[in-house]
């Protein structure tokens, strides 16, 4: 392309000298040098004039598009597109509809997409540390200074060619939503939707957990294939599953996360400008998030009470025996599945005793 107009600038400075019969042999190769160089010098300026090129990176959710873990990430794109004018763009492919949630992870290490909105849990078959974000007891804002990140970036740089710009869920609890009443803190004889973030607790519960995509929730439990399923305090609106749930059981447990990923590769090619435009927004939609999901949870909780969605909640030291149980078994799960990483993790993510 460079090299292209360069010869074409060449060309048009060329026609400008003497006529054949008055130059000598000298002055012509002089010539063309000389135009060589003013070309290369013209086209120098006005790169530097217009700037680089604009790149457009394919953005992917492994949400439905437009609900609640989607629309900080859809926020996000609008921001990069209107700041990054020239520079830098997002092009949004969608969701489920155009990736199984489950293979976002793969898409993003190998590139296919440059830039992804997920969860750990979704991409355990490339990381299986990335579903320890649920198990953070502690702001993203303190990991990013103790340490407790940078371990996680090296993970995610080592194993997904991937780096992690910013936790847009962050402060909310996930739940049991169930169709059967249960009197205390046990599962058995009941079948409950998951995806990896539940399974080790669900388990010591007693439940028989079926894992599914989002997706296939309603379906699951208009069918009668799952008694109840995993999810956390708010958007169970975005796909009518309330239509299909009778309880809600609390206390909460862990911390819901979804984060915007992008592929390394892409990323290394961006200049200092470009970048600057994807951290920015990044950075600010994390700083947002505890006041978004805030307000979300707390609409969810109002509009299930009006929906007739009954708590089923446990007190005091059944409470405290619960959320115990739920931690105890997600760490014994991440440690059994990474020895080496698992207990660093705990002692980063843990509150402190
Ligand atoms: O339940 C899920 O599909 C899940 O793992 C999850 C994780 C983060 C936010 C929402 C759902």
């Amino acid at each position: 392309m460079a090299r292209i107009a360069i010869e074409q600038a060449r060309v048009l400075i060329l026609a400008e000298r003497a006529p054949k019969d008055v130059r000598s042999l000298g002055e012509d190769i002089m010539h063309y040098r000389l135009a060589t160089a003013l070309a290369a010098l013209l086209l120098l300026v006005s790169s530097a004039v217009t700037g680089a090129q604009e790149v457009t990176l394919k953005g992917i959710t492994s949400f439905a598009e437009k609900t609640l873990n989607s629309r900080s990430f859809e926020r996000f794109i609008d921001m990069v597109n209107a700041e990054g004018k020239g520079k830098i763009r997002i092009d949004y492919i969608g969701g489920p509809k155009a990736m199984p949630p489950f293979e976002v992870g793969n898409a993003l290490k190998s590139g296919v997409v440059d830039i992804a909105n997920v969860t750990g849990a979704f991409y355990t078959n490339v990381f299986p540390e990335s579903d320890a974000w649920k198990l953070t007891q502690r702001p993203m804002s303190e990991l990013r200074k103790s340490g407790g990140f940078d371990y996680m970036a090296k993970l995610y740089d080592e194993k997904m060619n991937a780096i992690f710009l910013a936790r847009q869920i962050g402060h909310t609890p996930f739940h049991v939503y169930l169709t059967k009443p249960i009197t205390k803190p046990d599962l058995t004889g009941l079948k409950i939707r998951i995806t990896p973030v539940y399974r080790d607790f669900f388990t010591a519960l007693g439940a028989t957990v079926v894992q599914t995509a989002p997706g296939e929730v309603y379906t699951a439990l208009e069918r009668g294939v799952v008694d109840g399923y995993g999810w956390p305090t708010a958007g169970i609106f975005d796909l009518g599953w309330h239509e299909k749930t009778k309880y809600r059981v609390d206390p909460g447990f862990y911390t819901a996360e979804v984060s915007f990923l992008i592929n390394k590769t892409t990323w290394s090619k961006l200049d200092a400008a470009q970048r600057k435009v994807i951290t920015d927004a990044a950075a600010k939609i994390e700083a947002d998030s505890a006041a978004y999901e805030a307000a979300a949870n707390t609409a969810d909780i109002e509009r299930m009470k009006q929906a007739g969605i009954q708590t089923i909640e446990f007190k005091g030291a059944d409470a405290e025996a619960y959320l115990a149980k739920a931690y105890e078994a997600a760490w014994a799960g991440i440690i059994r599945q990474s020895p080496e990483h698992g207990p660093k993790l705990r002692e980063f993510f843990s509150k402190p005793k």
